[in-house]
């Protein structure tokens, strides 16, 4: 029998089927639309009905196209800034002394084109345990390619700007708490015929046993999308696993003849401008991009802060233990991205973050704040 896994490419007729079924189902769904509150300035509860019941929800429309053309000229100096053409090269790929070195975390993640870093191994606490097919690179693609960036806040400001959107923090707020929190901001990258793959998982760690666990105790994930996302090179995901608890993602792949094409999967389509939010506990990931179409995510993630206070947070190694001032610490980066924006965009609404409400003066978006704020501000993250 030919594994259908070794068809996970764009060449692949099969695949090209699988992906239009999976965007057809997708789009039934009903879990799509504009970002809308009630006339009481809540979310929308069949927003809220629709996110509870499928573990995702596609906002539309929510970054307009003036500031989309700004992140990805950002993005694409930042990317131009990467080492090349593999990941210990000291020089980026125009000889200039590549991005890294003066940030306590290297921002780049880079792996060989089209490859699966993380699937069937050890890393992140082995939460990738089937590995998905790796189509062979063309010969002149470089040794590696980036495939995550971190540590965005301090990166890009468009980013901080987007992190800063009224609506998205509204809607953090709506099913986090008003004293949500932050969790890691990165960059997805997935360009054409190179871009690697994202195998399986679930992105909750610590909370699978706990006797208060509930769907959303790992938080959620947001993904602003710059190029929009096809089921090619765009994130799948299982509907309602994050209601499930911990899944058996490489049972259910023998289960299905030891394929990694699910059935019931669908894919997070977007046009430019859209953001998803997913659910870290939904099973979720994306195939290798053996498409012609760019996919660039501006990724971040909220959780609430009881599922965050007095844990030792990890995604590897020992962790951090996350107190009170190490959160607020973390924290502080809300107000100036809310700042920021205002600034951007003087006429929006201000979102106000209510843990830092009448300390606006003190999160004013200028030099001395993006210092002392976002240096190396990722080593506070709070995985969970
Ligand atoms: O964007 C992708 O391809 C993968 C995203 C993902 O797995 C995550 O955010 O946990």
């Amino acid at each position: 029998m030919v594994d259908p896994r070794q068809e996970s490419g764009w060449d692949s007729s099969a695949f090209k089927e699988y992906c239009a079924e999976g965007e057809t189902r997708a789009l039934e769904l009903g879990n799509r639309g504009p970002i809308q509150f009630t006339s009481d300035g809540l979310l929308d509860p069949n927003i809220i009905r629709a996110y509870e019941r499928f573990g995702f929800y596609v906002f539309e429309n929510v970054i307009g196209e003036d500031e989309l053309g700004e992140c990805r000229s950002e993005v694409d100096e930042l990317l131009a800034r990467a080492p090349w053409p593999h990941r210990d090269s000291k020089v980026d790929r125009r000889g200039r002394p590549a991005l890294g070195p003066e940030f306590a975390i290297n921002p780049w993640v880079m792996t060989k084109p089209l490859s699966d870093p993380l699937g069937g191994t050890s890393e992140n606490n082995g939460r990738h345990p089937v590995k998905m097919f790796e189509p062979e690179p063309q010969v002149d693609s470089p040794a590696h390619v980036p495939y995550l960036v971190a540590g965005c806040l301090q990166l890009l400001p468009s980013f901080l700007r987007i992190f800063g959107h009224p609506h998205i923090l509204r809607v953090a707020e709506a099913i986090n708490g008003a004293d949500f929190t932050p969790f890691t901001e990165v960059l997805f990258v997935k360009e054409p015929e190179i871009g690697p793959s994202v195998s399986w998982h679930q992105d909750g760690q610590i909370h699978w046993d706990n006797p208060q666990w509930d769907p959303n105790i790992h938080g959620y994930n947001v993904q602003v999308q710059l190029y929009g996302s096809t089921p090619a090179n765009g994130v799948w995901v299982l509907p309602g696993t994050h209601r499930e608890g911990k899944v058996d993602i490489a049972a259910r792949v023998l289960e299905n003849n030891d394929s990694d094409w699910f059935e019931d999967a669908v894919p997070l389509v977007c046009k430019p401008g859209d953001a998803f939010i997913t659910n870290r506990q939904t099973v979720h990931g994306s195939f290798p991009n053996t498409s012609k179409d760019r996919r660039i995510t501006v990724n971040f993630g909220f959780h609430r802060y009881s599922s965050v206070i007095g844990q030792t947070g990890k995604l590897s190694g020992e962790g951090n233990l996350y107190t009170e001032e190490y959160i607020r610490q973390r924290c502080r980066c809300i107000p100036l991205a809310v700042d920021a924006r205002a600034q951007r965009f003087p006429n929006e609404e201000r979102y106000s973050y209510q843990p830092f409400a009448g300390l606006e003066e003190e999160h004013r978006y200028h030099s001395d704040t993006i210092r002392d704020i976002l240096t190396d501000y990722n080593l506070r993250d709070l995985g969970i």
